[in-house]
């Protein structure tokens, strides 16, 4: 039992723990302080049942891997439910359940589901503890691995049970890993109860519920009736030779590059002429309306939960930073000497033990799991900005919407205002990744990269963005980037990463009316010679494909937008349907 102060604003959680507790049975319930000895008591023991693997103490101090059982290595949105009283509210955008035969099927799967194991209770807070723009939840859950995570990921103790006894709301997480069963799993969401249950994995996304299950799906729900956004998006401060930095948020589907773009290290010229890159957040962003009607950002979690593979010293070296010491790696391989590896590390080493447990053969399965993770303080990143701490969030410049697109989308185009800005984000694709289970590089719409983490119906959605264009307000410019373009070769025909800077800065020249741009119906594009391109080959096809604009393809492809938004009935805004066929019509 915590005890308030007063005892009076803790009374609904001290009711709801009990009565969870009298549905799971547990042996013991354990309230998290967040304090360091709980977290080394919590690890001394994942080590002794197996749960957790020390990693080689010299090279990554306090470092640790965890293997998932190997059917439970990824979100699973087919299992994912948002639960509306009015199936409509949850929209086609989601997978949907009458909220009384949720709680049933639920609470008959966590019937005595703790029995002969710890119940841990998690106050935590997402975003800075003393922002008004952060929110509490209380997670429970019998997997200390989900604290030892949650720890990492969000501001997670006293601090947080503090706030929530001030506030006394919060948002009801009940969490058990089951057997890790994939036919007795399921994650949901009761948005109009601020509840979420989730039974049968233990695996990222599924189970830290402060992340997408609060910080995306319910926060969204609850974003659209207090006037604010929740979005799957990274955060950065860009920095010019000048001094001035510019915020920009940009969301790309998962293992689409968020990550690595919110820790660009610019290339050597622009490092050299005083550009520099802050990181403020790597996948979740709540922004709203200030006073002096710009959009105002802040970052809700405290740490990463990255991809691991493709992360390099070269790709990403302010991650590769980050991952010296105190780091949980999930679903990686080792070497010999027991150091943490995974594809695309390229550092001489060579696994020896895959992802499994089982000796390396390359015959067999990577030695890493493609969608394996690294959660690590986002203290640790060389590139935190000081300013993610700010209560009041940072200023937002420009909004960035990417997918990987093989074809017909080029490098980077700006939207002509903020409705075009909305359907360019409404109307995203993006090849399937590793993140999710099912099959890869399919392509699918996947609109400002929320398809999988929309709380409520996708039609309102776009309308609750529109609906941020009033009078006075300052709205950040949109641009759409696709850094996966492909040659004929089949390979990346933009060099990615570092050199992703290149674009970023021709975005803050538009935002500064300094940078020049070509009209077209999709917007306007850069010509090649509007961006710095000074230390990179780019071949003819590579000029052509990235820079140009093919007008059949763009026809074809806003005939396939208007199908879809289409699929959304009545209830899509009639300025986005407009906007699409104003432009449709423009390419006909
Ligand atoms: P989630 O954590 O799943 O939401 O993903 P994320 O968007 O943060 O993706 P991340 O940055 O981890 O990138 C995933 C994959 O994309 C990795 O394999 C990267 O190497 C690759 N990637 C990232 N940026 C680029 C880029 O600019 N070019 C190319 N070609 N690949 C990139
Ligand atoms: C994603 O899939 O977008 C992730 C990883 O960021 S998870 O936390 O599992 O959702
Ligand atoms: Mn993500």
């Amino acid at each position: 039992m915590a005890k308030g102060s007063d005892g009076s604003r803790l009374a609904n959680l001290n009711e709801w723990v009990a009565e969870v507790a009298a549905l799971t049975r547990p042996d013991r319930i354990h309230w998290c302080d967040g304090s360091d000895a709980e977290n080394e008591a919590l690890v001394a023991q994942m080590l002794g049942d197996g749960t957790l693997v020390r990693l080689n103490e010299q090279t990554h101090p306090n470092s640790f891997l965890h293997r998932s059982d190997p059917d439970d290595v990824a979100r699973v949105e087919h299992l994912t439910f948002v639960c509306t009283d009015d199936q409509n509210d949850a929209g086609p955008n989601n997978h949907w359940m009458a909220p009384d035969e949720a709680h049933a099927k639920m609470d008959a799967l966590f019937d005595g589901c703790m029995a002969g194991r710890t119940m841990y209770v998690i106050p935590y807070c997402m975003g800075p503890i003393d922002s008004p723009l952060s929110r509490c939840g209380v997670e429970i859950t019998d997997s200390p691995y989900v604290v030892a995570n949650m720890r990492i990921m969000t501001r997670m103790g006293a601090p947080a049970l503090a706030r929530i006894e001030k506030e006394g709301t919060f948002v009801k997480g009940l969490h058990s890993t089951g057997e890790l069963d994939p036919d007795r799993r399921f994650i949901m969401h009761f948005p109009e109860e601020l509840a979420i249950k989730s039974f049968g994995s233990g695996y990222g996304g599924n189970a830290l519920l402060g992340k997408k299950c609060h910080a995306l799906r319910i926060a969204s729900h609850q974003a659209r009736s207090e006037g604010w956004l929740a979005e799957h998006m990274l955060i950065l401060g860009i920095e010019n030779p000048q001094g001035e930095t510019h915020y920009i948020a940009a969301a790309f589907p998962s293992a689409c590059g968020k990550t690595n773009l919110a820790m660009l290290i610019p290339p050597e010229g622009y490092r050299n002429a005083g550009w520099k890159v802050w990181t403020v957040g790597d996948d979740i962003c709540w922004m709203r309306p200030g006073k002096d009607g710009r959009l105002y950002a802040i970052n809700p979690e405290a740490g990463f939960f990255g991809v691991a593979p493709g992360t390099s010293k070269k790709s990403n070296p302010n991650a590769l930073a980050c991952l010296q010491r105190d780091a949980i790696f999930t679903n990686v391989g080792v070497t010999a000497d027991n150091q943490p590896w995974w594809e695309g590390l390229d550092n001489g080493q060579q696994p020896a033990i895959d992802w499994r447990g089982e000796p390396y053969d390359p015959a067999k399965r990577p030695a890493a799991h493609p969608n394996s993770r690294f959660t690590v303080s986002a203290k640790a990143c060389p590139s935190y900005s000081p300013e993610a701490e700010n209560p009041a969030g940072v200023p937002i410049s420009a909004i960035v919407f990417g997918g990987r697109r093989a074809s017909l989308v080029p490098l980077v185009f700006e939207a002509r205002d903020w409705t075009h800005g909305v359907l360019v984000g409404a109307s995203m694709g993006s090849e399937t990744t590793a993140a999710a289970t099912g099959a890869v590089g399919v392509m699918r719409r996947d609109p400002m990269a929320m398809k999988p983490f929309c709380g409520y119906n996708f039609a309102d959605y776009f309308a609750h963005w529109l609906s941020f264009d009033t009078p006075g307000a300052k709205l950040p410019k949109v641009f759409h980037v696709n850094w996966f373009r492909k040659g004929d070769d089949g390979k990346f025909l933009w060099p990615g990463f570092g050199d992703n800077l290149r674009v970023l800065e021709w975005m803050i020249g538009r935002v500064n009316g300094t940078a020049g741009a070509v009209e077209t119906p999709i917007g306007a594009l850069p010509s090649a010679d509007d961006l710095n391109l000074d230390g990179i080959e780019l071949g003819d096809e590579a000029l052509c494909k990235l820079f140009g604009y093919e007008r059949d393809g763009w026809s074809a492809e806003f005939q396939a937008i208007g199908d879809y938004l289409a699929g959304y009935g009545p209830r899509m805004p009639q300025a986005l349907v407009d906007e699409q066929r104003r432009i449709a019509g423009s390419l006909a």
